[in-house]
């Protein structure tokens, strides 16, 4: 990256964990072929950098750089994928002014801009003593940000530790969500695990921002959009990232292929992203309603399908189903062979969904996943939950047979496919996350130094 002749330099702070790094690098790109005489430097662990980046491709004005991980010496990973989170918050904010002081060292550019994932409350004070602008993006969907902007008036609604049924009705829109499906931290659980302390902060400071940006479009949840767009300075949604900048497509291991030989709608995808693998008896039992199903399916697995799942399970299905490490996710939700997705409800795996046209089956794990499924099932109507929470072999096949099979199944089809056609329409040319997108370029133009 040129840095000496730069016009600008801003400085954008990933949060490098699940899916967060991918979509902030996707906006950033965006803006940079908005803007060429702008440089970025990307300050991320070395890990989050590592897979984030494209190997085969260089970008030239966006520069990759470490953030400390705050990992102890030596420390090895011993399969919980929130223990490193942990000592990464732990070690927040000080990594990134370490590395920001370092980076003004390195380039000899002073910072003009701030981007930042939206976790990162303490990016206000940053930019307050930088004096320069803060930009930040929810990774997420609006609801969920609603919900951590309104967290104390909830609290007052529902009570700390209060009834896990109780609507919450604070606010018509949310009437069909309950107290169980809030993110930890909210009016239960853990409140100093790291993730819902940061996000406790996030709430009070997110008005300091210039701007807020979001990876969703106004017609999905508009309701909740307008309510936040009243809200705050700037919320702007502007994507489905995915669908306004195409990502090469690595099919190493031959799924669309695979998928091309299936008719209509008939294929079972299965995935839980990038961070989570169900516990073992779940993984049985999905494995069980597939085979009783008798239906195709194809499963990105994290994990050793053979030691973790029940035995002779992938021989008696090898005729019927494809397992793989990680499959090109978007591209398969598009094919119009895929049925079913069943998921976690990360956000990013419902906007696919969307994208493809495809109803879910939703299993939530943490953060935001249970208010997604219930978003989904309740109030857009284009997928199921299961009873409990949790996936057992009859409620799956349940599940299954109704989005596949039944009149149910195909009218959840109908309204996924209708925001599906909305999502598009979003950002193409004069689209509404189209013309957000150019706000926040002008933003970067009139409101960073020069
Ligand atoms: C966290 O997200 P996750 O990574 O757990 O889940 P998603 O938001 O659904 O993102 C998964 C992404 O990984 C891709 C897939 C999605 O873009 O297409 N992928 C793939 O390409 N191939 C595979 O085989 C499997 C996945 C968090 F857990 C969620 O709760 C949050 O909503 C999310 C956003 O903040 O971050």
């Amino acid at each position: 990256a040129n840095y000496k002749n730069a016009s600008k330099h801003i400085a954008v702070l990933a949060f490098p964990f699940g899916t967060h790094a991918v979509p902030l690098l996707r906006m950033v790109r965006q803006l940079s072929d908005a803007s060429p005489g702008v440089v970025f430097s990307f300050l991320s662990t070395e890990q989050s950098n590592n897979s984030t980046f494209p190997k085969d491709e260089k970008l030239d004005n966006i520069k990759p750089f470490h953030v400390g991980d705050g990992l102890p010496e030596g420390y090895s990973f011993k399969g919980n994928p929130h223990e490193p989170v942990e000592y990464f918050v732990k070690a927040l904010p000080g990594n990134f002014r370490e590395a920001i002081d370092a980076l003004v060292a390195e380039t000899g550019k002073r910072i003009d801009c701030l981007i930042t994932d939206a976790f990162y409350w303490f990016a206000a004070d940053i930019a307050d003593e930088l004096n320069v602008p803060w930009l930040a993006l929810w990774t997420a969907g609006p609801r969920a940000f609603f919900i951590h902007a309104e967290t104390d008036v909830i609290r007052r609604h529902v009570g700390i530790n209060g009834p896990p049924d109780k609507a919450l009705d604070f606010h018509q829109e949310f009437s069909a969500i309950s107290n169980a499906d809030l993110p930890d931290g909210i009016t239960s659980g853990n409140f100093d695990a790291p993730v819902p302390a940061l996000l406790d902060k996030m709430g009070p400071s997110m008005s300091r921002a210039t701007a807020i940006a979001a990876n969703s479009y106004e017609d999905l949840d508009n309701t909740v959009v307008n309510l936040l767009k009243s809200r705050f300075n700037m919320f702007l949604n502007i994507g489905p990232f995915n669908l306004a900048s195409g990502s090469p497509i690595d099919d190493t291991h031959g799924c669309l292929d695979w998928l091309n030989k299936h008719n209509q709608a008939s294929v079972v995808y299965i995935s839980f992203g990038s961070v989570i693998s169900p516990p073992p008896h779940e993984l049985a039992a999905l494995s069980e309603a597939l085979e009783e199903s008798d239906l195709p399916y194809l499963w990105s697995f994290r994990g050793n399908p053979e030691k973790q799942l029940p035995p002779g399970f992938l021989e008696r299905t090898s005729s019927k189903g494809k397992i793989v490490p990680w499959a090109p996710q978007l591209k398969i939700l598009e094919n119009q062979s895929v049925g079913v997705f069943v998921t976690h409800g990360g956000w990013n795996s419902v906007l696919e969904s969307i994208i493809g046209g495809v109803p879910m089956i939703l299993r939530p794990f943490f953060g935001d996943q249970r208010l997604n499924t219930r978003t989904v099932e309740s109030v857009w109507g284009f997928g199921l939950g299961l009873e409990g929470g949790t996936i057992t072999k009859e409620g799956t096949k349940k599940a299954l047979n109704s989005i596949l099979s039944t009149e149910e199944g195909n009218k959840m089809r109908l309204k996924i496919g209708v925001q599906k056609e909305l999502a598009r329409k979003a950002v193409q040319p004069n689209g509404s996350s189209a013309e957000n997108f150019k706000t926040l370029v002008k933003i970067i133009n009139t409101t960073c130094h020069q």
